[in-house]
């Protein structure tokens, strides 16, 4: 080794050194836990294109999918304007991140969003181990003397084929999760498709009271289910809630009557369609659950249901659906449906295509053009709550020209609907 080598090796250990010793400890500590954290790749941030904008799950240090979900309570807003004492699963807000053990009403207002019935989807992959920490915060707007203070909870993963021990059903053979505690299930989706969870603790008062959210497994990172292609994606998730009863468990902890127990709501992603067309808190005010498609288009649509005894017949006007997947599971072959039955743990994958319109024009009666149709339950009893009609399980196809590439300053989603501009 020359001279000016030794030179150029003595100058680069002395600058190391001096910018090691003049880092602030802090600086460095931070480095080195970003070092150890799980970094998205530029693909992986881009999954929310097949999330269809759900939130992402976190990546752990060893690249496990991870989800801290949070049991809470809360009110949620009808299309009357009553609001609904429900109970269910929440997540830090923005994230599935983990925000320690929440107990306090406060806690829960300042780290965690408000409860949804259901709850936000998680999507998980075939192949990737997740990590789902489930953290029971306890009732926050219960009555103190309420016997539903203090419940336990956990999360069946409805469909998933997994084994007893995260499979959620109270003590067979882990114990069900106790106020500020918390317990991690950890899973493989070995299969694609549609699924939920939801609470198996007091399973009748629990999943009606609004314990259950979507399941969506993704063979791949690209926007196709079950071999077939798709572009736009909905989960509309259809349930039954009586607020009679959520209101006796609020208050005493017990429904009485059981046996009598009947829905005065029926719902779409937790809402209700409205005669008020712009209602904020109406099926088609919500950007998730209104159907927008374009021509030339395939629609994949995930359907759910879980309630007491109502069974829901879905029933899209100037369409026929494709039947791809029944209960997770891919069909050997497809069939057609234009009004399809669905009840309590079932789902079914449709596909929807919207045709090239210019090819419709033989026909000038056949509804495959642009424009809005409804689609809604008609097992009619879906179609009333709290004895209004037309207040139920409805939304509609927004189906539209070809795409334009939307302006920076036009936000496209959450937008009011305004039946006007159609
Ligand atoms: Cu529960």
């Amino acid at each position: 080794m020359n001279v000016s080598k030794l030179i150029g090796l003595a100058a680069i250990v002395l600058s190391v050194g001096i910018k090691a010793s003049f880092l602030p400890q802090n600086l460095l500590a931070e480095e080195a836990k970003a070092a150890e954290e799980w970094s998205l790749s530029q693909e992986e941030k881009e999954l929310v294109n097949v999330t269809n904008d759900d939130i992402l799950g976190e990546r752990g240090k060893d690249g496990v999918w991870e989800f801290h979900l949070y049991t809470t309570d809360g009110y949620i807003e009808m299309t009357n304007g009553d609001l609904v004492w429900v109970f269910g699963y929440t997540h830090a807000k923005g994230s599935f991140k983990d925000v320690g053990e929440v107990k306090t009403k406060e806690q829960v207002e300042q780290l965690l969003e408000p409860v949804k019935v259901p709850s936000d989807p998680i999507h998980l992959f075939v192949g990737e181990k997740a990590r789902i920490t489930l953290h029971n915060t306890g009732m926050h707007y219960a009555d103190e003397h309420s016997g539903i203070n203090h419940v336990a909870h956990t999360i069946h993963f409805h469909g998933l084929d997994l084994t007893p021990s995260v499979d959620g059903v109270p003590s067979l053979p882990v114990d069900p999760i106790l106020e500020h505690q918390a317990f991690t299930y950890e899973i493989t989706p070995q299969y694609e498709g549609s699924f939920m969870g939801h609470c198996h603790v007091d399973s009748f008062n629990h999943i009606l009271a609004g314990m259950y959210f979507p399941i969506i497994i993704h063979q791949d990172r690209t926007k196709t289910a079950y071999g077939y292609k798709y572009d736009r994606d909905y989960t509309l998730f259809f349930s039954e809630l009586s607020s009679t009863a959520n209101e006796q468990l609020q208050d005493a902890g017990v429904v009485h009557g059981l046996q009598d127990w009947k829905a005065d709501y029926f719902l779409i992603n937790g809402r209700t369609f409205t005669d008020n067309l712009y209602h904020p808190r109406s099926v088609i005010n919500d950007p998730r659950s209104r159907i927008v498609a374009h021509e030339d288009e395939t629609v994949l649509l995930r359907f759910m249901a879980i309630g007491a005894d109502h069974v829901f017949a879905v029933h899209p006007h100037g369409y026929h659906m494709e039947v791809i997947a029944l209960d997770g599971r891919k069909l050997k072959s497809t069939y057609e449906k234009d009004t399809l039955c669905i009840t309590s743990g079932e789902r079914i994958d449709v596909l929807v295509k919207i045709p090239h319109f210019a090819s419709q024009r033989k026909c000038l009666s056949c509804n495959l053009g642009a424009g809005i149709t409804i689609m809604h339950d008609h097992n009619l009893r879906g179609m009333v709550s709290t004895g209004k009609y037309p207040m139920g399980a409805l939304t509609i196809f927004d189906v539209q020209g070809k795409e334009k590439a939307p302006q920076p300053e036009q936000p496209v989603k959450g937008k009011p609907y305004n039946p006007l501009e159609h």
